[in-house]
């Protein structure tokens, strides 16, 4: 059985990184894992991200979040290296992974290009969209947790880490409408992406996406849905 790619989305600071992190261990606690893998509708679960999924994703997101170089960065040109990222990781990741019938937890996807790269920086949106299909080949997410957290309260989650990567140091306004751009996506593609509230404490927000994860589980390897442990 093919695997199934779930992402996670939001502004910066909504506790995406956190969440696939707990969703990971939860997955294997709740039962779920030797459930589906005794079963042998998954075979294993990985986590990964974007940018830096892969060995060249990892130098090119060294490119777009550090601050190393002395020139702005144009925004094509930022565009184009999401998308350079991107389509190494769907070939020569996510694919193969996808045939091995693996459940992949994805920090970030496409969704953030239309969002940061669309309404943050304006450029067009049917061009991102063109762009996003080249990247991926046509892979699309199977489902994915927007994270909905005001843009002033993830920055100022990022903040108490102390340094601030390339894009976290644009002003609030790009912020404001990254988060515009993930609202408008959400009601646009309801059947995709799934709203979860990020303001509560983490042990919220996580019980949130176990009880989205159960319901989707059972849907699309119809099993009955277990008892959450954890
Ligand atoms: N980008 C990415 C684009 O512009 N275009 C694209 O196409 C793509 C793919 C990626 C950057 O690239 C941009 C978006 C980003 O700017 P990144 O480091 O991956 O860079 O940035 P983020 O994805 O934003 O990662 P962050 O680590 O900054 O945010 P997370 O993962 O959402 O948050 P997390 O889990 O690290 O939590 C942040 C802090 O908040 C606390 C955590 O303990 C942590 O300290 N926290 C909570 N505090 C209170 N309540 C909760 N519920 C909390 N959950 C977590």
């Amino acid at each position: 059985m093919r695997g199934k790619l779930i992402v996670f989305e939001g502004v910066e600071g909504c506790g995406k990184t956190t969440q696939l992190k707990r969703s990971q261990q939860w997955f294997i606690d709740s039962g779920w894992q030797s459930l589906l893998q005794a079963k042998g509708y998954v075979s294993q679960l990985i986590t990964t991200r974007e940018p830096g999924g892969t060995d060249l994703g990892v130098k090119v997101r060294q490119l777009l979040l550090e601050q190393s170089i002395a020139e702005a960065m144009q925004s094509r040109a930022e565009l184009l290296l999401y998308a350079a990222d991107r389509a190494q990781h769907v070939d020569g990741y996510l694919t193969p992974q996808l045939h091995q019938s693996t459940l992949i937890l994805c920090d970030r996807y496409t969704d953030s290009t239309i969002a940061y790269q669309g309404y943050g920086r304006g450029i067009d949106l049917k061009l991102i969209s063109q762009l996003n299909d080249i990247a991926t080949g046509g892979l699309e997410s199977d489902l994915t947790l927007w994270l909905d957290l005001d843009a002033e309260t993830g920055l100022a989650r990022t903040r108490q880490r102390g340094t601030l990567d390339r894009i976290e140091q644009a002003d609030v306004s790009f912020h404001h409408r990254v988060q515009q751009g993930f609202t408008e996506l959400a009601q646009r593609y309801p059947q995709r992406i799934t709203h979860i509230d990020a303001s509560p404490p983490e042990t919220e927000v996580a019980e949130q996406i176990q009880a989205v994860l159960s319901q989707k589980f059972s849907e699309w390897y119809g099993v009955e849905r277990i008892k959450d442990k954890g």
